[in-house]
Order: structure tokens, then sequence, then C-alpha cells
């Protein structure tokens, strides 16, 4: 649906439109701003509260910078909405996340803007510096690099290995701290602290007040300008800022804190910092949700609400006439809590994600037991690695896309030592409006590779409590079990926990001609294939893997020795992925068979909603009832005849 735009951001299609405004205008501008984003997302979904947050920054920065020719980075990128309106895409923004519409995150194929892409978070101080580098190498020294990163976003190792490099080389590069106290939850760790202590320290205070003082005039005392602010701050430094600072510590020139909402004192500010060479920071206080008071007030909730009624704030949610299945992170926070009230060895971690994974429902029954460590999934498995070292049982909750970090520590501290980490990888699988950024696709070939690691995948709740239920064992080492974004299939979900045998999968039905192989939850896709193929004279065999590593073997040979035709299918990359084990066996085993792989093909597949992604990959019901029509056999009985 278009929304219509206010009267002068509808004039602003690129930022040089922007700057044709004045000074006093940037103001209405920004309400503007903020109004068109609250009336497309709420209609539209999406990420909320983070682009809210930096309306003003927005457009101070495209107000002061030149871009593109200036280089602007955004961390993340979930808080972009405001930066794609004024550069081209106003007028598509009603399209954003949705399938074949514009990306929910920034992307450099989109538009010249879009300097990096981006959806995980903590790249734009490295990737900004690259291009800072690259800048000096070439001698455009007036070109400016600017990287916009969350307090959230800061406390991922990969932020700081950019300001250490950042800190000896003398490039062209600002930081632009959103300091807003939040991550999706409320930002952890003692950086976070640190921030607080900054920001409402008295010295600190008053140092800021002496440097936005003589930023102000700096404009107008002309190109030596920065001259003077060094001579100031130079006299501060010493006493104050280098033992004390963090960022002064790393070569970096701070600045702030400053108030994030007011547009006019941004614009100058940014345009003043432009004018001093080197590393320098500008540490602005926000708030996330800004401008919506009820986002403004549960800033969890409304990072990403859905759709909402954006006069009464009413999240807009379809009331089932009959009980749902549950989210399969629902089932893993509630289990989570059962499994750890039975055994006290079980510990919970999640890397800055407790709403998303569910594991705040253990947070908050046992708080003394589960860790919410920052976005740091590296620091997720080696905590977790050390926590096992001296017997705990750590469940490591990380989604599978944001675990492709943390693949050294995988195999490095955990695989190789034999820890019994359990490793849940939410979010398996495509993930929907995220897109290629935030897709689960690789997780079975990465891990399946790594010796030691067991590795499964729940076809429905039940099974996912029997795996935690058995992951939780004495000594069973590394255990994997992914699980998708969304629900699964079953109303009456928490039945009695039983033990599962390590690589046993199960037959859910015989069939003729041809045989189904599933892992996961796309199990049910062939289910529901399966009962329309039937209906039609089909009858293709099912059997659920339920390990990708060990392979059930015996249940291999059985499917080997009795099938012609194998369709494979699974919710992850089909490189490297189950049917690619599944024809490693084969051949392995000198057996003979058509097999066909159903997953997701070698490419980066876009945003969309699950479903309309499971189709263009082509493994949904439909697809699998295709490819069974493809191979099998039709036999018309006396009923079907009848
Ligand atoms: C590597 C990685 N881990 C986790 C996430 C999930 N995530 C998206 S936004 C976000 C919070 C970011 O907080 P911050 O940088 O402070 O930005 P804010 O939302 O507060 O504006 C998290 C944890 C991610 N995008 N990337």
């Amino acid at each position: 649906m278009q929304v219509k735009a206010g009267p002068l951001l509808s004039k602003i299609n690129y930022p040089a439109d922007l700057k044709q405004y004045s000074e006093s205008d940037l103001v209405q501008i920004s309400q503007e701003l903020r109004q068109y984003i609250i009336d497309v997302v709420s209609v539209n979904g999406g990420h909320f509260g983070a682009s809210l947050g930096v309306v003003e920054l927005t457009v101070a920065l495209h107000y002061a910078l030149n871009t593109p020719y200036d280089k602007l980075v955004w961390d993340v990128g979930h808080q972009a909405y405001g930066h794609k309106i004024l550069t081209g895409r106003r007028d598509l923004f009603h399209t954003n996340r949705v399938y074949g519409g514009i990306s929910g995150f920034p992307k450099i194929s989109e538009s010249e803007y879009d300097t990096f892409g981006v959806g995980h978070s903590s790249t734009s101080i490295s990737a900004a510096l690259g291009m800072a580098v690259a800048s000096q190498l070439k001698g455009e020294t007036d070109r400016q690099h600017v990287a916009v990163i969350g307090d959230g976003a800061m406390t991922a190792g990969l932020a700081f290995e950019g300001l250490n490099h950042a800190g000896i080389e003398n490039s062209n590069v600002l930081v632009i701290l959103n300091d807003n106290c939040m991550s999706i939850d409320p930002n952890v760790g003692a950086l976070k602290e640190y921030l607080t202590s900054i920001t409402i320290s008295k010295s600190y205070n008053r140092f800021r007040d002496d440097i936005s003082h003589v930023l102000t005039g700096l404009s107008k005392l002309g190109p030596n300008a920065h001259k003077y602010v060094k001579k100031i701050e130079k006299s501060i430094k010493g006493t104050l800022l280098k033992q004390s600072n963090l960022f002064e510590a790393l070569n970096f020139r701070y600045f702030g804190p400053v108030d994030g909402h007011d547009v006019t004192r941004l614009a100058q500010t940014i345009k003043d910092l432009s004018a001093i060479p080197g590393p320098k920071l500008l540490h602005c206080i926000t708030v996330k949700g800004k401008g919506f008071a009820l986002a403004e007030k549960d800033q969890t909730k409304w990072h990403a609400p859905g759709l909402f009624d954006k006069i009464t704030g009413e999240i807009k949610k379809s009331i089932p006439d009959k009980p749902q299945p549950p989210k399969y992170q629902d089932v893993f926070g509630h289990t989570m809590v059962e499994l750890a009230e039975a055994n006290d060895k079980i510990v919970g971690i999640t890397p800055a994600m407790p709403s998303g994974s569910s594991l705040n429902i253990m947070m908050k029954a046992m708080p003394k037991r589960a860790f919410d460590v920052g976005i740091a999934e590296q620091h997720a498995v080696t905590f977790s690695a050390g926590l096992a070292t001296q017997g705990l049982v750590p469940f490591c909750n990380i989604y599978s896309s944001f675990m492709q970090r943390a693949y050294d520590q995988v195999i490095h501290d955990v695989a190789i030592q034999k820890l019994n980490v359990v490793f849940c990888l939410d979010r398996a699988g495509l993930a929907g409006a995220d897109g290629a950024t935030h897709h689960g696709a690789y997780d079975i070939a990465y891990m399946r590779c790594i010796p030691n690691l067991i590795v499964s995948s729940p076809m429905n709740e039940e099974e996912l409590r029997n795996l935690m239920f058995t992951a939780q064992q004495e000594n069973i080492g590394p255990f994997v079990i992914r699980y998708p974004r969304g629900n699964g299939v079953m109303p009456d979900w928490k039945r009695p926990f039983k033990a599962l045998e390590i690589g046993e999968g199960r037959k859910i039905c015989d069939g003729e001609d041809v045989a189904l192989l599933t892992i996961g939850h796309v199990g049910n896709f062939a289910v529901e294939a399966c009962t329309e193929l039937n209906s039609e004279g089909f009858y293709p065999a099912h059997y659920d893997l339920r390990f990708v590593k060990p392979l059930d073997e015996a249940l291999l040979n059985e499917v080997f020795s009795k099938y012609k035709n194998v369709i494979t299918v699974e919710d992850g990359s089909l490189p490297g992925g189950v049917g690619a084990a599944v024809l490693e066996f084969m051949a392995d085993n000198n057996y003979n068979a058509q097999v066909v792989r159903l997953g997701i093909p070698d490419k980066f597949v876009d945003h969309g909603e699950q479903p309309e992604l499971w189709a263009e990959c082509g493994y949904d019901k439909d697809a699998i009832v295709k490819a069974v029509k493809n191979v099998a056999v039709k036999r018309v009985t006396d009923k079907m005849a009848g």
C-alpha cells in the first residue's frame, strides 16, 4: 500500500534534494520521515524501533555528508529505513521485505548509497576502515567514511578488531556510536556500563561542552580550524582522557556524548568532524522507538512488532479458533526450564537473543543459570566449552546463520575436545523476510563434516524435546539440534521425555516405487504430500532421518535395497547437505538408485514469506508431489476406481 509522504519529504528523492532545504527545515523533515516510517511499517511490518531512533541522525548524515561519494556504512542495517527513504527508495518502501521487493537491509546491489551489505552485526567499522584505507591509497583524501554502530553491535569482538586496527591507521574514519542502551533486549555487559558511566559523568559532560563549543565555532574559523580544536583537546586529554576513555586509549578522538535527536546540532557536528582527519568517534545518545510512545516504553516488543494500529498501538494478531502448535523456539525455552529443574548441570547461553530464542523463559525462571553474553557468538561457544570442561551441560542457542561467526570455536574449542556442549540452532532453513543474510542454509553442510559432532533435526515439537533430553545425558559429546523459525505441528506438544538412540531415524510409512527421505520439519511437507499423492494413487514410502550425523545406516540399507528411486528433502543447502550425504552413502556402499535432491539450490535466496521461498526453491508440499509423480507409477485401486 502506498503511503503519502509529508510536504517536505515528498520532494526529497535523493540527498541532493534534502540539501536544498535550510537547516531550520531539518526538524520538520525529521518529523515527516518518522511519520512515514510509522505509516508504512504499521501496515507492512519490519523492524521499527531502531529506525525511529536514528531518524535525526539519518537526516543529519545525508545533509552534512556528500553521499554517495562519502561512504556511509550502517551496522546490522535494521535501522536504515530512513536512509532507504532518503536515497531513492521512498516510493518502493512499501515493498520493504516483501517477496520481490526491496531488502530490509542495505544491499550493495540495490543502491549506490548502500555501501556495504549487512544483516549480521558489528561489521561496519572494519568495512568503513577498508574503504578509508582504499581512499587513502587512491589519494582521495577528501572522502569521508562513516560507520554507524549501535551499543549492542559494539559488544562484538569484530567491532573491537576494527577499532584496534583503525587506531593505528591514520585514515579518515568517523565511528558514530548510536547508544540507546538497547540491543534487541536490554544491552548487557561491562561495556554498556562503561558507556552509561561516561554519559552521566560530570567531567565528561564538561568536556563535551568544551568540545562542542569549539566545534560549533570551527566552521566559521576556516580551513585551519582543526588546529585550534587539537590545542584545546590536548590540554584536556593529558589530564582526563587518555587514561580513562576507552576510545581515546585506542587512538580515536572521542566526541560526545551528544543528543542524537538534535538534528540541527548533529548536522553541524558531523560537518565539523569532517574537517578533522584520522579516526574519530562521536558518541550519540538516542532513544530506541523515539516518537512512538509505546515503542519507547517497551523497546524489545517494538524492535520488530509485526503489523499494528498506528493510532492505538494495538499489535494485530489473528485470533485462531482452535489451539495452535507452538513456535519451536518456545518449545525450546520451556523445555530448557523443565530439563534444568531435573538436571542441575544444565545452563543456558544466548548471544544477545533472549527473546528471539526464548531463552528468556529460563533467564526469568533461573537467572543464575542462563546467560546473555551480548552479540558475541564466538565467545558464546568458547564460554560454553569452558563451562563444559567443568562438567556442566551448556545449551548454547544460536541462530543458524549467526553460528557461521563461531565456526572455528565449534571445531577447535568444542568438537576436538569432545566437550558436552549442546548447540541449538534456531532459524535453521529459510528464515523469511530477513532474507539472504539470515537464512540458516548452511549449518547441515558445515556441521556434518566435523568429527565428533552429533547433528540432528526434529520433525516436530515432541522430537525437539526428546532430542534435547537425549543431548543432556552424561558424556554424549557435542550435539547439534537444528530447527526452523516458526510454528511446529503439535498443539498438544508437552509429552513425556523419551531418550532417542543416537543416529536412529524412523519410518513414517511404507510405500512403493519411491522413498522420500526427509530431515527435520520439512518431513511434515512430505506427510502432506503423501496424503495428497495417496488420494491420487501414488504410494511413496517416507522415512524421517532425524540425524544427519551419524546417518542411520540400517535405515539407508533398507531404503536402497527396496527402492530404485529416492527423493531427499531438506531445508538446507543442497551442496554439502543431507541429500549429498545420502549420495555419499550410496556410492560408498555400491548401491545404484536414482536420487533426486530437493532443498536450497546453490544461490543466495532473497527475502519473502517462508512458503514463498520454499516454493521458489522447490521443496514445499507441491514440489514433493511433483517430484514423486515424475518417478512413481500410478496404481488404480478398487477404491479409487469405484
Ligand atoms: C552477528 C549477529 N548476531 C545477532 C544479530 C541479531 N540482532 C539484530 S539487531 C540486534 C541488536 C543490535 O543492537 P544495537 O546495535 O544496539 O542496535 P539497536 O537495535 O539498539 O539500534 C541483534 C542482536 C545480528 N544481526 N547479527
